[in-house]
């Protein structure tokens, strides 16, 4: 059987100019469902993001692999150029199978309801993509309750209104087939450098997952709603055995909440020191769990963690609270000078909100520069297709609410109007160049980089400041 997998190109151009500048990761949901593939089974991965022609390298591996199935990823941004490119398939060949799966069909399978596409997977896709196969190889019907959804059956619209499935346990999701990808197209833009010297600002970079699901339920995240408030944990010697043969030296973990477990997180660090194993991590972290377990990111420092995301989302306790993230602005300071103490890099992210006033963009300005040195990065708060706060919005989005969802076009009216607000998000993207840790720490870096950063930074704030202009655009 042929089977190929595909992961769309971005649709905005925003999303595009984070991808070519800063940080483009593998197709690590892709790679794990390719593992689900039995051994005697050709599958082949197409990453439409690293095409400089996306629709014409999707024809091509059409024409080349004449699949039988065809498994499509995707974001709610991406979900009408699924369709689009599930019609492409079935007009090459009929008879092939269109499966879709990721976060949009987990949450909105409805809106895959549609002619060209046969299997909708809600939730894990290793295991059922291994299922699928195993059903449509012995010709068994391939609507199976809980793993997966066909459009065509009669319960669908009953089933796609209930929640998600759930995941199986961990262990039995296969291992991610990362040799299906050109590994040299991935990196994340790297600018942690305690002895102030870096070979390169952009590494090869790998995606580990070690957990799944978060504990927490903020109003702006889905995560909750895709497993259903679970946690799921891969044991310390699982995560430990893949890295130790990953090829790369830098790894992103792509969990959801990494630390939450502290027993957890030492045995892995542990493990890693005692194996003599020498990577560097990037990973996300609560600033309350930083608060809490500074003995734990001093170990982790030690195992080679340079760079640690936080949502601050906000420095005012107002905000958090709205956003129900369940901190506080001293936890968010705190968790700052631990991480600086420690030498760790901070990667602060911040939001929005589209009903701030000029003396609200003026507020968060201060903010970023107080945090200096760190990287700073903003969205914009967005009602999440398949949250409370989607619906509560459901009648005053400005424009098609998924197609536009990526959190940096605003989906509900902004109290400035939209050039306003886009000049000043643009303008806090500027600030944030200014707190970069490779610039307060003047840190050697290659002159080659350097222009590119120039270039590719201008590109990037230039795209922000214009977004409201993307308004128009349609599928
Ligand atoms: C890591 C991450 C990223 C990474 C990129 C990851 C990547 N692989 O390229 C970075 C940081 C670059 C990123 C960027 C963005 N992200 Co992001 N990201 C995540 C995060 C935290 C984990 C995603 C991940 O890699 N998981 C690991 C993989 C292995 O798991 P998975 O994707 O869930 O896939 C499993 C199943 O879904 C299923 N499956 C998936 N695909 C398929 C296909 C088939 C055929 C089948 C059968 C099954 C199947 O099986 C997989 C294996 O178990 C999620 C949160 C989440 N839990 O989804 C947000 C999330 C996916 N991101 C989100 C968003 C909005 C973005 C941005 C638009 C935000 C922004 N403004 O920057 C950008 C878009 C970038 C782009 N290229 O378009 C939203 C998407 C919401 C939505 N409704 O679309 C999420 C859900 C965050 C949230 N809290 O709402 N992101």
């Amino acid at each position: 059987m042929r089977i190929l997998l595909v992961k769309p190109h971005p649709q905005l151009l925003i999303a595009k100019r984070l991808q070519e500048g800063f940080l483009h990761l593998e197709p690590l949901e892709l790679e794990i469902v390719a593992g689900g593939v039995p051994e005697e089974d050709e599958v082949v991965i197409c990453d439409l993001g690293i095409e400089k022609n996306p629709m014409e390298a999707f024809h091509n591996y059409l024409h080349e692999l004449n699949p039988d199935i065809v498994g499509f990823t995707g974001y709610s941004s991406q979900s009408a150029l699924v369709r689009k490119l599930a019609e492409i398939v079935k007009g090459h060949n009929p008879s092939a199978l269109n499966v879709v799966g990721g976060v949009h069909a987990t949450i909105i399978p409805e809106d895959y309801a549609v002619k060209g596409i046969d299997i909708i997977v809600r939730g894990e896709g290793g295991t059922a993509f291994r299922e699928i196969i195993r059903r449509h190889k012995q010709g068994m019907p391939l609507h199976f309750g809980d793993v997966s959804l066909s459009p065509g059956q009669p319960d669908f619209h009953v089933k796609a209104k209930q929640p998600p499935p759930p995941f199986p346990p961990v262990h039995e999701i296969p291992r991610a087939r990362r040799d299906l990808v050109r590994r040299s197209k991935y990196f994340c833009v790297w600018t942690s450098a305690p002895e102030k010297k870096l070979d390169t600002m952009f590494p090869r970079t790998a995606s580990m997952r070690t957990s799944i699901g978060c504990a927490f339920n903020c109003s702006f995240c889905v995560v909750h709603h895709i497993m259903n408030g679970k946690y799921l944990q891969r044991t310390p010697e699982d995560v430990v055995d893949e890295i130790s043969r990953l090829k790369e030296d830098n790894i992103y973990f792509v969990d959801d909440e990494t630390f939450l477990n502290k027993k957890r997180m030492t045995e892995i660090a542990e493990l890693l020191l005692l194996k003599g194993i020498k990577k560097k991590y990037i990973s996300w972290a609560r600033s309350d769990t930083i608060v809490k377990h500074p003995e734990l990111f001093r170990l982790w420092k030690k195992a080679g963690l340079g760079l640690v995301y936080v949502g601050l989302e906000a420095m005012r306790g107002s905000q958090l609270k709205n956003y129900n993230k369940r901190t506080d602005v001293e936890t968010n300071r705190k968790a700052v000078s631990i991480l600086r103490e420690i030498g760790i890099t901070l990667h602060a992210s911040f939001i929005v909100d589209p009903d701030f006033t000029v003396e609200d963009f003026q507020s968060l300005e201060k903010d970023v520069l107080d945090l200096c040195p760190a990287e700073v990065t903003f969205t914009v708060l967005s009602p999440a297709p398949g949250t409370e706060l989607f619906q509560k919005y459901k009648n005053d989005f400005i424009c098609d609410p998924y197609l536009f969802y990526d959190c940096m076009h605003a989906i509900i009216p902004t109290r400035l109007g939209l050039k306003k607000f886009y000049a000043h998000f643009g303008r806090l993207s500027s600030v944030a160049l200014r707190a970069n840790p490779l610039r307060v720490n003047k840190v050697k870096v290659p002159r080659k980089e350097i222009m590119k950063v120039i270039y590719l930074g201008t590109k990037y704030i230039f795209a922000l400041r214009n977004i409201y202009k993307d308004y128009s655009l349609k599928m």
